[in-house]
């Protein structure tokens, strides 16, 4: 059979020459042979199939590292890994679907737990921090107070990441004695710049631990309004209604990967680079995420760091936050999950239960 020029292959499978160039770039679609002089592309007939499947993936909206699985896989494996592939798409979209009316509810300021007159809100807290099972030190920090929950998850190459994550948290804590006069995000943004600058203050005093740095999730109460400050890997969760939604994002290049569409949440969560962080607190004046929610009575928050998010899958963690009602049963016991499944890094978490202030 005679082979294809790229044009008249583009015609025949629909697809444009630009679309083929992409494909053999990602190695999804090698032509079958490519002038030497020119470098022009030239593709069997009986690539025509391959190439339609290509697209028609594409349209499914698939990521090009599972399209790549599907091509290597026979007609009938390739097809439970397309189903496969739905299900997760829908069950995702599920997720999304009840994230949006959230979403639509909090902006709107919707609060369908209030009557007319506002109630005063208080949190009950909790922290607990613990090395878990393999690392000798314990470089988490998480604290908790009336106004403040907090967790730092410190790094350092020859050490004292434990003391840049109790200095991080340490010039946030302020704020839990006093409360802000002025705008919650801005005396929150303050914070940690100041939080920041400790953290520039100890890799100045100890040059011989270099690499110093420390992730920062924090929540600030006042009124019904609390502000998130957000950066590195720990994560915060919010369960409401009974659903549990994880209200921060990571700052890892895995995570940047899945949001361009390169990587899946599976592939992530094993894939041998997932700690590497792509923003965390170094001293150096990165801008954390900042977001200002409105709290409801019954509202749980919790924040944790990777060493409990890493090795607690998500339905572990609703099971027993929606389970669980005394704070400090609920740390207690997210900590043992963690080391029953291995403890491999540091775990640090602190609970929020948003309450209606009884009047007295
Ligand atoms: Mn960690």
């Amino acid at each position: 059979m005679e082979l294809l020029t790229i044009g008249a292959f583009a015609r025949a499978s629909r697809l444009s020459p630009k679309a083929l160039r992409l494909y053999d770039e990602l190695e999804l679609l090698r032509p079958a042979q490519v002038d030497p002089a020119s470098g022009y592309r030239f593709y069997h007939p009986e690539q025509l199939e391959r190439a339609r499947l290509v697209a028609w993936l594409r349209r499914l909206g698939m990521p090009l590292v599972r399209i790549r699985r599907v091509l290597e896989l026979e007609p009938d494996l390739a097809a439970d890994e397309v189903a496969g592939y739905w299900a997760q798409v829908m069950a995702e979209t599920a997720a999304r679907q009840d994230l949006a009316a959230f979403l639509v509810d909090h902006l709107k300021g919707r609060d369908t737990t209030m009557n007319s007159t506002p109630t005063a809100l208080r949190i009950r807290y909790a922290a607990r921090s613990d090395a878990g099972l393999v690392r000798a030190r314990n470089d988490d920090t998480a604290y908790a107070g009336t106004r403040l929950v907090a967790v730092a998850d410190g790094m350092g190459a020859q050490g004292g990441g434990d003391r840049a994550s109790a200095a991080a948290i340490e010039a946030l804590k302020q704020l839990d004695h006093q409360p802000p006069a002025g705008d919650l995000l801005n005396a929150l943004e303050e914070a940690v710049a100041r939080a920041d600058a400790s953290v520039a203050g100890l890799a100045r005093s100890e040059p011989e631990l270099p690499g110093l740095g420390t992730t920062l999730t924090a929540m600030l109460w006042s009124g019904s309004q609390l502000a998130l400050v957000h950066i590195g890997d720990s994560r915060a969760y919010l369960l409401r209604d009974g659903e549990l939604f994880q209200i921060t994002h990571d700052h890892t290049l895995v995570q940047s990967m899945v949001d361009e569409g390169r990587l899946t949440l599976d592939e992530a969560a094993s894939h041998p680079q997932r700690a590497l962080l792509i923003r965390a607190l170094t001293g150096g004046g990165t801008r954390p995420d900042l977001s200002l929610h409105t709290a409801r009575a019954g509202d749980r928050y919790l924040l944790c760091s990777d060493g409990l998010s890493a090795v607690v899958p998500g339905d572990r963690l609703h099971t027993v936050l929606s389970t669980v009602a005394d704070p400090e049963q609920v740390v207690q016991q997210l900590v043992e999950l963690a080391n029953r499944n291995g403890g491999p890094d540091n775990i640090a978490c602190a609970l929020a239960d948003v309450t209606a202030e009884s009047p007295s």
